[in-house]
């Protein structure tokens, strides 16, 4: 391929009227002194001329018998009736008060488009909506006619529809007007309506599970390959018909309320960052404080935009806990392993393994329990991972021998790993070969804590019932109501976050 400048300097040379003259005379055998600037050139103009054949495009009869195999956008299906669509979504508008849709509207105009109906914020915002608080028929068919010739699948127009304009791909705020609408309108949502502080806390754990799930290179842009490859937009096909709960991966409300509570509990201070000791609170100092450094080193925060020194955002904390509770999924194996490659090489050494155990032995020893010799413990490992090259594990070895969960947890989680100890090895194995029909431990997890928080909500609110109960026959005035634990504890006017200051745009610092 011929390179940009080197093309550049083909025409200079080429439209330069002295130098053609130059190279004329010189053609003629005419021997004189050629200046100095026309040396360089002149032996640029001879590699074009001893190469010229390389330089030439294909010819056109080559060319047209390649089929075209490639398609970022999907690939066009033949018989596609646009005019069809079209004509669908001009009586739709028709029904509208002077053709105009409204952002209530566009559910309609989604089924028009043969859309899911969730994809009606992202058309209202793509055809300009925002602006006027509608969207005209013209404007809306030309925006749509132009994405159904130029984007083939769902995941190609769904890219097109919440890409900034010129991007290729998704960033964490791109999804935020459609998950607002989500909130907004999704009917297993509606309570949320009233306490608003908590759609920004909504919005940022499902952005970063969709993060989570879907972006597998981790770079913070997810791209349309990336998008097609995932289960998203199935999950967003399937809201206007299921329980919101039902979205294991996604849009889970339970999830969400397991995922922010357990942070609330951590984040002391309600600043909504949460430091290395605040962490370690976690699941009762389970976790290994090599690896928590590790975390907040940035070994697992430094591609998205992080943060406050010393601090792990609420974001954050929805990565940690969802590859901790759940150590069988891609992106949690690649979490873990990037804490434990400790000098980045890309393999786990036997010195990084015996780091992290050593710290294993002592709360065991602390715990009047005798550990494994690390040697033993090795062997252990090295036999359920086999890892291709002897004394080295690479993240490969490690996705591949489906037990990475029990090695994870060997050198982190201290509780996990004594019960995988107390559990029968062949148990573990036919728990292995009958994944993808059951629950997955994040699954189990978060339902258990669910079932748990809700139990003590209930307990908190009988009890506060019956203070209150009390102090009324006292006949006492109730300012101690606040004693009350809300759905959600508000962060008082006194604490140092203001709410109308926090913006969405905080979340994904
Ligand atoms: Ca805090
Ligand atoms: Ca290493």
């Amino acid at each position: 391929m011929k390179s940009g400048s080197m093309r550049l300097k083909e025409i200079s040379l080429r439209q330069d009227p002295d130098l053609r003259k130059e190279l004329a005379l010189l053609a003629r055998g005419c021997d004189f002194v050629l200046p100095s600037r026309f040396k360089k050139r002149l032996k640029a103009f001879q590699q074009i001329q001893v190469h010229p054949k390389k330089e030439e495009p294909l010819t056109p009869a080559l060319s047209q018998n390649i089929p075209k195999f490639y398609f970022p956008k999907g690939c066009p299906k033949t018989n596609f009736n646009i005019d069809g669509i079209i004509s669908k979504i001009e009586k739709t508008f028709s029904d509208f008060p002077l053709e105009r849709a409204t952002l209530e509207d566009m559910g309609k105009v989604a089924k028009a488009c043969e859309c899911p109906m969730y994809w009606k914020a992202p058309l209202f915002y793509a055809a300009g909506g925002e602006r006027t608080g509608y969207v005209s028929v013209h404007k809306f068919i030309a925006v749509w006619r132009k994405i159904l010739q130029t984007c083939h699948d769902d995941s190609a127009k769904f890219m097109q529809l919440l890409a900034k304009p010129g991007c290729n791909y998704l960033e964490q705020e791109d999804f935020i007007p459609f998950l607002q609408d989500v909130v907004n309108t999704h009917p297993h949502l509606t309570f949320l309506s009233e306490a608003s502080e908590f759609h920004s806390r909504y919005i940022t754990t499902v952005v970063q599970r969709i993060f989570y799930q879907v972006n597998r290179s981790w770079s913070g842009r997810i791209t349309c390959s990336e998008l097609r490859k995932s289960n998203f937009l199935q999950h967003v096909a399937l809201l206007e018909e299921e329980d919101i709960n039902q979205s294991a991966d996604y849009f889970s409300y339970e999830h969400f309320y397991v995922i922010y509570c357990k942070f609330w509990e951590l984040d002391s201070d309600h600043d909504l960052y949460i430091d290395e000791s605040d962490l370690a609170k976690h699941n009762d100092h389970a976790i290994s404080s090599h690896v928590i450094q590790r975390i907040f080193s940035g070994a697992v925060t430094r591609n998205r935009k992080v943060h406050k020194e010393g601090k792990i955002s609420y974001a954050d904390f929805v990565w940690f806990l969802l590859s901790e509770e759940d150590k069988k999924t891609q992106t949690s194996i690649e979490y873990w392993f990037r804490c434990m490659d400790l000098d980045g090489d890309g393999v786990l050494s036997m010195y990084e393994l015996e780091y992290f155990y050593e710290e294993q032995c002592q709360k065991m020893e602390s715990m009047a329990i005798e550990p494994l010799p690390f040697e033993d413990c090795l062997c252990q490992m090295l036999d359920l991972v086999k890892p291709q090259t002897e004394g080295k594990i690479t993240l490969h070895d490690l996705k591949k021998c489906k037990q990475a969960n029990i090695f994870l947890d060997t050198f982190l989680n201290l509780e996990k790993y004594l019960d995988h100890e107390q559990k029968d090895p062949f148990s573990v194995l036919r728990v292995g070969e009958n994944e993808g029909q059951e629950l997955s431990d994040w699954e189990k997890y978060a339902a258990e804590e669910y079932a748990v928080l809700v139990a003590e909500e209930a307990a908190n609110e009988q009890w506060n019932d019956g203070y209150d109960a009390e102090l009324n026959l006292l006949d006492v005035p109730v300012a101690n109501a606040d004693d009350k634990r809300p759905f959600f504890e508000l962060p008082s006017h006194s604490s140092e976050v203001d709410l109308e200051e926090y913006e969405y745009e905080d979340d994904f610092e």
